[in-house]
């Protein structure tokens, strides 16, 4: 899959070449465009933001740049072009699986105040949000977004990683030990070490509705 995202602070997806996507990026099975929409800008002193109209504080993204950008690098629109904001439909585990199929997906960022919303209405398909919160901007969202969406690619994980996932059946995931046996007067329970593999699933099931009881109710439907 290739990912584009466009960006005023394209240094800050460095975080991407670390880890698991690092080594999808490197295997080929993930390609990261990080587009700076500075390079795209025809303000002869390379400007991208300008005063709302109407007023208020603080400064809104042009659209020229985003325009421009997008017709140079997807301009016969096969890309799935997403906006990540605070007012766009709520980012779920549902929506990860079916961007996993994409070929080519087109993430814009915005910063300051927003961007012009004529860019957002003629070039972009779609509006998420990860979460109810207010960030300096849709860097770290579109991080997240291609994080989730990495995840399913094929031969990024083990098929076994993404068996037994949260969510993926509703409930939370059952906590996990690893050695030593004893860490601070706490014991592994003697269950996980037991060998009876129909006791520990059964434990496992157990613990995950308590917790999902105690931190999500709504997802016990
Ligand atoms: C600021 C603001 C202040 C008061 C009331 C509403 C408000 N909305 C915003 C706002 O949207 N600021 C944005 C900062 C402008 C676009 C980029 N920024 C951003 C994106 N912040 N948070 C996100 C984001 C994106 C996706 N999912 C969660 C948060």
């Amino acid at each position: 899959m290739k990912i584009t995202i466009l960006t005023l602070f394209p240094e800050m997806f460095s975080a991407l070449d670390a880890s698991i996507l690092g080594r999808a990026q490197r295997e080929g099975k993930l390609t990261l465009e990080i587009v700076n929409l500075r390079d795209y800008t025809e303000d002869k002193h390379l400007k991208c933001d300008d005063y709302p109209f109407g007023g208020g504080a603080g400064m809104v993204m042009m659209a020229q740049p985003v325009g421009s950008a997008v017709e140079a690098l997807d301009p016969d629109h096969k890309a799935r072009r997403i906006y990540l904001s605070p007012k766009g439909k709520t980012f779920k585990q549902e929506r990860v699986f079916s961007l996993a199929e994409e070929e080519h997906l087109l993430l814009l960022c915005g910063h300051y105040e927003g961007v012009d919303q004529r860019a957002i209405d003629l070039f972009f398909d779609e509006e998420l949000s990860i979460g109810d919160y207010v960030l300096t901007g849709g860097e770290l969202p579109a991080m997240v977004v291609v994080d989730c969406v990495a995840r399913y690619l094929d031969g990024v994980l083990s098929p076994e990683s993404l068996v037994q996932e949260s969510f993926s059946e509703n409930l939370l995931e059952y906590p996990q030990y690893t050695r030593p046996v004893e860490y601070r007067g706490l014991r592994v329970p003697e269950v996980l070490r037991s060998g009876n593999h129909a006791a520990i699933d059964a434990w496992r099931r157990e613990q995950a509705v308590a917790i999902t009881k105690k931190n999500r109710p709504d997802l016990l439907s």
